[in-house]
């Protein structure tokens, strides 16, 4: 009898959707960091400091740290929150690599991925983030609307990015967190960090401001902050360097 129950048990576990399977996890059902508690906590830097081993436009960053240093790093020197690179093709980015961050930080983390469906986010939440990024350039009105519905259901933080003002009005959704200006074009990785200058004054209030990309000294930063901007996406600049935690220390002092 008890091995015909088990028998049962066993099939039904085995049929149960992907889904099913990450709600079931002990990081589906924590409680998330606040990103707004966070970015506006004076004791901190206001920086998002990223992970990230390569980019489309540089290359092969640095692929010898390890990401357990680098974030510890970033967040002892005073990060408000983490980036963690998941894309595999574009970015050397892995899934383990969030885990990982998250086992040794208690502050927020962005899942930096392309989202394009549902399935992305509760993945995100099971994998230990507190933040998912939707890209404006590659997702419809209706998307953003949906999937920051679904996050924020979780308990999950939103940063919408654009780089243009159309994609800025077009996506404006009431679930997001924040927006942030993404300095870098994707299409032909020019970059200006003007482009955060000019879209500030269209951005509603009630959304934290992000300022996102080729941001390499702290008079940009002090120039953002005057301007009203909330945070600092900053990756390459810590990441080029042999340790990235004490590159941003250096920054930051
Ligand atoms: C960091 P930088 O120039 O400091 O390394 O940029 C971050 O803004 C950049 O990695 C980024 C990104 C993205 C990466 C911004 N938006 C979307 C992947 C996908």
């Amino acid at each position: 009898k008890i091995v015909v129950n088990k028998k049962k048990e066993v099939a039904a576990a085995k049929k149960k959707t992907s889904y099913a399977r990450l709600e079931e996890s002990d990081m589906f059902h924590r409680e998330t960091y606040s990103f707004r508690d966070f970015l506006l906590d004076p004791s901190r830097t206001g920086i998002i400091a990223e992970f990230k081993r390569r980019s489309p436009s540089k290359g092969i960053i640095n692929d010898k740290v390890k990401v357990q240093d680098v974030t510890t790093g970033y967040a002892a020197a005073g990060a408000s929150a983490l980036s963690v690179l998941t894309d595999k093709d574009f970015f050397m980015g892995k899934k383990i690599d969030l885990i990982k961050a998250r086992r040794v930080n208690p502050i927020p983390i962005l899942r930096k991925d392309f989202m394009i469906d549902e399935y992305q986010i509760v993945e995100a939440k099971s994998l230990g983030a507190d933040i998912i990024l939707l890209i404006a350039a590659i997702l419809s009105p209706d998307e953003i609307k949906q999937m920051s519905a679904l996050a924020k259901s979780l308990g999950l933080n939103v940063l919408l990015e654009v780089h243009n003002l159309e994609e800025l009005q077009r996506s404006i959704a009431p679930d997001l967190t924040a927006i942030g200006v993404n300095n870098r074009n994707l299409a032909d990785f020019t970059v200006s960090v003007e482009t955060s200058f000019q879209l500030f004054e269209h951005i509603p209030q009630e959304f934290l401001k992000i300022s996102e990309s080729a941001i390499s000294n702290t008079d940009t930063i002090k120039q953002l902050k005057a301007a009203g901007f909330n945070g600092f996406l900053i990756g390459e600049n810590f990441m080029k360097e042999a340790d990235p935690g004490a590159a941003m220390k250096e920054f930051v002092k």
